[in-house]
């Protein structure tokens, strides 16, 4: 990594002890869950990057094609001299366009939970551009960030729909942190996947390489070497499918026995058919947008979409604080 090049470390929210943890609670708990994070390690980061060139997977190209077309209108809107803040980096492809397209642009900002890929990631792009101020932070985006030091106007950009992962509850929470981070005049740009045709989102999570479903059990080799954990990993099935309701694909670990695996000295069973939940990929409408912003202290300045609608890039501005409407859970509940 470079020398020169400082960075911000919140790492004991992102190491092995965290995922230890997470891991034996989500197989205590019932339904069984595994929060999603963790599907990144190296082999898991690299399975996506391999998701993203997929075919049925629409998702990256189309946000790509998004930005590019409309970077310089980002670039005038945020206007000379900003920061710009990434939630969740992980290979800060999509970061250049803006990077490129932000006049004078002060500092570059990549929070990301992997330290290998942030450090990787950071040291590429400050040779790249050697005259911009890179600070990665290594942190989880949900969780306290270390104090970032810049001037001007702060430009958050949460790429990907991964703001999918989350919850509507968690969402909000994102939001007003993001808010409080970026300040009063700050912005966000912030990618989502659109409600669409459930085959075409069915095919999207359901790739006929198989990839989504090596990226999926990854979890399960991961906890084996990290957790001196015994699943055999013919035992258990990659499952997603589209909830239309719901409006979200839901990504489980299916068992296709009745089973014991021993996980960190711990023993767990699995009846034949159980599920572990791994994932949620939460789909927008304009409407789903409006009241998604609004509760995070955010208004939608401008949505811009490809021309079959799959996908949206939203320009999300601050509502200044006296207007804005109070988080929810503060309100009357002291
Ligand atoms: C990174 C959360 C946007 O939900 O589409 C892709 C993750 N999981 N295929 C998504 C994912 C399976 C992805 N996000």
């Amino acid at each position: 990594m470079n020398g020169s090049m400082l960075s911000l470390d919140y790492a004991e929210t992102a190491d092995r002890e965290d995922f230890h943890r997470a891991v034996l609670a989500g197989l205590s708990a019932r339904p069984r869950a595994i929060p999603a994070k963790f599907l990144y390690d190296a082999r898991g980061s690299a399975l996506f990057d391999e998701i993203c060139e997929l075919p049925e997977y629409y998702l990256t190209r189309t946000e790509t094609a998004i930005l590019k077309r409309h970077a310089a209108e980002i670039g005038r809107r945020a206007g000379a001299g900003c920061a710009l803040i990434e939630f969740g980096s992980g290979s800060s492809v999509k970061s250049r366009l803006l990077i490129e397209a932000l006049p004078e642009l002060a500092l570059y900002a990549p929070i990301d939970i992997s330290r290998e890929h942030l450090d990787v990631t950071a040291a590429r792009l400050q040779r790249d551009y050697p005259k911009l101020r890179v600070l990665p932070v290594c942190a989880d985006f949900m969780g306290p960030v270390p104090p970032i030091e810049s001037s001007g106007r702060r430009l958050g950009f949460f790429p990907g729909s991964t703001i999918g992962n989350l919850t509507p509850a968690e969402a909000t929470a994102f939001l007003c942190h993001a808010r409080q981070l970026l300040g009063d005049d700050g912005a966000l740009v912030l990618g989502v996947d659109l409600r669409k045709a459930p085959q075409r989102l069915h095919d999207a999570y359901n790739d006929s390489a198989g990839v989504t479903a090596a990226f999926t059990l990854n979890l399960l080799r991961r906890m084996n070497r990290e957790l001196q954990a015994t699943f055999d990993l013919g035992g258990f099935a990659h499952e997603a499918f589209y909830d239309e309701r719901e409006g979200r694909i839901e990504i489980y670990i299916r068992s296709l026995r009745e089973q014991a695996v021993w996980v960190a000295g711990h023993r767990f069973e699995f009846a034949a058919a159980e599920r572990m939940h791994t994932e949620y990929s939460y789909k927008y409408d304009a409407a789903d947008l409006a009241t998604l912003a609004a509760s995070g202290g955010f208004r939608i300045a401008e949505t811009w979409t490809d021309p079959e609608q799959l996908f949206a890039v939203v320009y999300l501005e601050g509502v200044p604080q006296k207007e804005a409407a109070r988080p929810r859970g503060t309100l009357g509940r002291a």
